[in-house]
């Protein structure tokens, strides 16, 4: 019998504590982690350097208060502290560091080529260079905890796979640094597309300022009726995945994902069936969903030290790990 313990593989990930945190946000990522949650070593971080980048969409009193939102949700949602390290970015200065190290192996073209930072920049009259950085940022993130899998909705397709590159150039220049992560993405309900336009990726800051294009996590249960029961849909009555158009299949895909079924099941249980049959399950499956999570999140924010004391905990833990990784790159670069 082999006497070697197989280490867990190591889970990555997190989200920017800005804007309205939606049900996209909890398909595409934060129930996958949770999903996933005893199969891996987990850590989930709360990425407040990320949300600098657009200055002008974060003061200092909202800042703080939605990275204790943030890391609130995630253990509403089912993380659990005793099994997954949870922690605030800029807790741990070695992301920025890293950063630095790894801007200096990552040639501008590939972050000319970003398609996050174009869609972005292009509505702003001064872009900052935390903006155009913020790929460098992010593979510092993932780089540092030797993470093996990023459990991402598929917007951050091309971030890991910057990330990959820029480690496997360091790797290339300096010596077997880095492990090469690879993304972990939903087979559905990887994009969930707004409400109000099935064109459109549901989005964070769109859902803060426009009325029925997302549903927050801590929505009340008439704005979510309200959502759903107007989303864009068409005047057919198609409700086969394939067929049917992005609004109708964008409800179909939160129905599914959100009562764990099947594409057939789902299919099955809406044959015949018109849109505002499915839009009326729908709200009842959503709200029953997020029913207890605001519960807890309740519980959570009125327990004075709670949080504070898991985000501590986690501090430590995942300083424990950067310094390492951070220190084995100093080391191959020559810096003493
Ligand atoms: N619509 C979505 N469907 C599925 N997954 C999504 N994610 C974001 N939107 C969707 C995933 O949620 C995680 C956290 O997001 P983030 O804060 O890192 O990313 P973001 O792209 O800034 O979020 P938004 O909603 O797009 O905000 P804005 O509008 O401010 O840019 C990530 O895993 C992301 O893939």
């Amino acid at each position: 019998m082999s006497s070697k313990v197989e280490r867990k593989k190591r889970v990555f990930s997190g989200v920017q504590p800005t804007g309205q945190i939606h049900i996209g946000n909890y398909v595409g990522a934060i129930s996958l982690w949770v999903e996933n949650q005893d199969l891996y070593d987990n850590i989930f971080c709360i990425v407040d350097l990320h949300s600098l980048t657009i200055p002008e969409n974060v003061s200092p009193e909202y800042l703080r208060k939605k990275v204790r939102e943030v890391a609130a949700l995630y253990l509403a949602c089912g993380i659990d502290p005793e099994k997954s390290t949870i922690f605030v970015q800029s807790h741990v200065p070695e992301h920025a560091e890293l950063t630095w190290l790894l801007n200096c192996v990552t040639p501008m073209g590939w972050l000319e080529r970003m398609t996050q930072y174009k869609t972005k920049a292009a509505d702003m009259e001064t872009v900052g260079t935390g903006l155009f950085d913020y790929p460098v940022l992010m593979a510092a993130d993932i780089l540092l905890y030797d993470t093996d899998l990023v459990p991402v909705g598929d917007d951050q397709k091309q971030h890991i796979e910057i990330t990959r590159d820029i480690a496997q150039r360091f790797n290339h220049l300096y010596g077997e640094v880095f492990k090469i992560p690879d993304g972990l993405f939903r087979e559905s309900g990887a994009r969930i597309m707004g409400l109000d336009n099935p064109e459109m990726k549901m989005s964070k800051s769109l859902g803060e300022v426009k009325k029925r294009h997302s549903i927050g996590i801590l929505d009340s249960a008439d704005d979510i009726r309200d959502t759903i029961m107007r989303a864009t849909t068409d005047s057919n009555m198609e409700t086969r995945f394939e067929y049917a158009s992005p609004g109708v299949k964008n409800l179909l895909v939160l129905y599914q994902v959100m009562t764990n079924s099947s594409k057939e099941e789902v299919e099955d249980h809406f044959r015949g069936k018109n849109y505002g049959a499915l839009k009326k399950e729908l709200v009842e499956v959503v709200i029953e969903r997020l029913r207890p999570i605001q519960e807890k999140y309740k519980e959570i924010v009125e327990e004075e030290g709670y949080l504070d004391n898991i985000l501590n905990r986690g501090k430590e833990r995942a300083k424990e790990i950067a310094a390492v990784t951070l220190q084995r790159a100093k080391e191959h670069m020559g810096l003493i």
